[in-house]
């Protein structure tokens, strides 16, 4: 059996009930040569076909349920197994008497090589930056959001909300965009 050099990386990506949790039991740790958590995760879930970019490559979505692979990793789904309920949820929140829109997301804290990005608009038109999440790089007050709360380890729940309260703009809306880094 060929040892990795880096079997801590498994062990901080793979979530319980997540889709590494098998290949942990059926120890394919010995795959675990991959030079950044993303490879890892993309030759575990992907093995033969790690390298075919159609199948395997950040934007394919190979079980067709409109999560691109990045995102897969991004909120620990699977990406052969279609998830089909929203991964990202919105909602109203309540601070100082005011409310405002909110958006719920989870977050790999591992996933250090990517960027969770939150962005606020009035129109669809323009975006302002919001909340950012970078492996320990975090920005949880912008002008335009503020963290909410945030529970959970290792798999995270993220409630980022809007500075505006829904009552001071006709329209407000919020997205999340994954990046890498
Ligand atoms: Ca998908
Ligand atoms: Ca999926």
């Amino acid at each position: 059996m060929k040892m990795s050099r880096t079997p801590r990386f498994f062990n901080s990506v793979n979530q319980a009930g997540g889709p590494l949790a098998s290949d942990l039991a059926a120890n394919k740790i010995t795959y675990a040569e991959a030079a950044a958590p993303l490879g890892a995760w993309r030759y575990v879930n992907f093995v033969t076909n790690s390298s075919n970019a159609t199948v395997s490559g950040d934007a394919a979505d190979p079980d067709s349920d409109r999560l691109s692979n990045l995102e897969e990793y991004s909120f620990n789904t699977d990406p052969l197994a279609a998830n089909a309920t929203p991964i990202v949820s919105a909602s109203l929140v309540a601070t100082n008497g005011a409310q405002f829109l909110a958006m719920t997301f989870p977050l790999v804290t591992a996933a250090s090589d990517i960027t969770y990005r939150v962005e606020a608009s009035a129109d669809l038109q323009t975006w302002l930056p919001g909340c950012t999440y970078s492996g320990t790089n975090r920005v949880t007050a912008t002008a335009h959001t503020t963290e909410f709360s945030r529970t959970g380890a290792g798999l995270e729940a993220i409630v980022v909300r809007d500075n505006t309260a829904v009552g001071n703009s006709p329209h407000r809306f919020l997205r999340l965009r994954v990046t890498q880094p």
